[in-house]
């Protein structure tokens, strides 16, 4: 199973994420992650991003492109994985078409949660409270949502006119979302 899974800042990728790419015997592969890693090992992918990232924007597609490209060439990622946060423009979704491509291989789905707009600041504001985390400052929230709605939401249209997106009801507990996923993913 080749996935990726899409959906505005707090609508629960990274939670879900997690779970799904063990279910699919996948890899794991979230952006996010990978620049906040860079960052806290102060590399020079990490002092590029975390620019970005305070500001609540994206990091350039050059950067985050190259990066991708070279971990869907590991061996972990070769029969599954699940993408979490990317792409997230139409640059990256070009990119994604041609990696695939050169890979010899497609996805089987795009993933995408929706969740009411309130909860998602709600969510936020209380991962804030504990995560240390640079972006989760209530301005910088609002807009990491306004830049997704401009940049990332038109994307899924993509996905929708090629078949391959499934939209899933992000509310409720984990439980609930995950058990939702499962239902709609396509069987491998
Ligand atoms: P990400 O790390 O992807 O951060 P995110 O959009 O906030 O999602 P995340 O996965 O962390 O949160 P989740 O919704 O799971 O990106 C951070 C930054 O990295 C971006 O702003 C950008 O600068 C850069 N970046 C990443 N990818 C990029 C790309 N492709 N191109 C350019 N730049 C890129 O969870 C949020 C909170 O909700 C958590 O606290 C969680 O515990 C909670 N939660 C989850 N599910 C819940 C539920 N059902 N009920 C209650 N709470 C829940």
């Amino acid at each position: 199973m080749r996935l990726v899974i899409m959906g505005p800042p707090g609508a629960g990728k990274g939670t879900q994420a997690e779970a799904l790419a063990r279910r699919i015997e996948g890899a794991h592969i979230s952006t996010g992650d990978i620049f906040r890693d860079n960052v806290s090992r102060q590399t020079e992918l990490g002092r590029t991003a975390q620019r970005y990232m305070d500001a609540g924007e994206y990091v350039p597609d050059s950067v985050t492109n190259a990066m991708v490209r070279d971990r869907l060439a590991q061996p972990d990622a070769r029969d599954a994985f699940l993408l979490d946060g990317y792409p997230r423009t139409p640059d990256q979704v070009a990119e994604l078409d041609s990696i695939l491509s050169d890979l010899g291989t497609q996805l089987d789905a795009a993933l995408a949660l929706t969740v009411d707009p309130e909860e998602l600041i709600a969510r936020l504001l209380k991962r804030a409270e504990t995560s240390g985390r640079s972006d989760d400052t209530e301005d910088v929230i609002r807009h990491r949502q306004e830049v997704y709605a401009a940049e990332t939401a038109p994307l899924l249209n993509v996905y929708r006119e090629r078949g391959l997106l499934v939209e899933v009801d992000g509310m409720g507990s984990v439980d609930e979302v995950a058990a939702r996923i499962d239902a709609a993913l396509p069987k491998a």
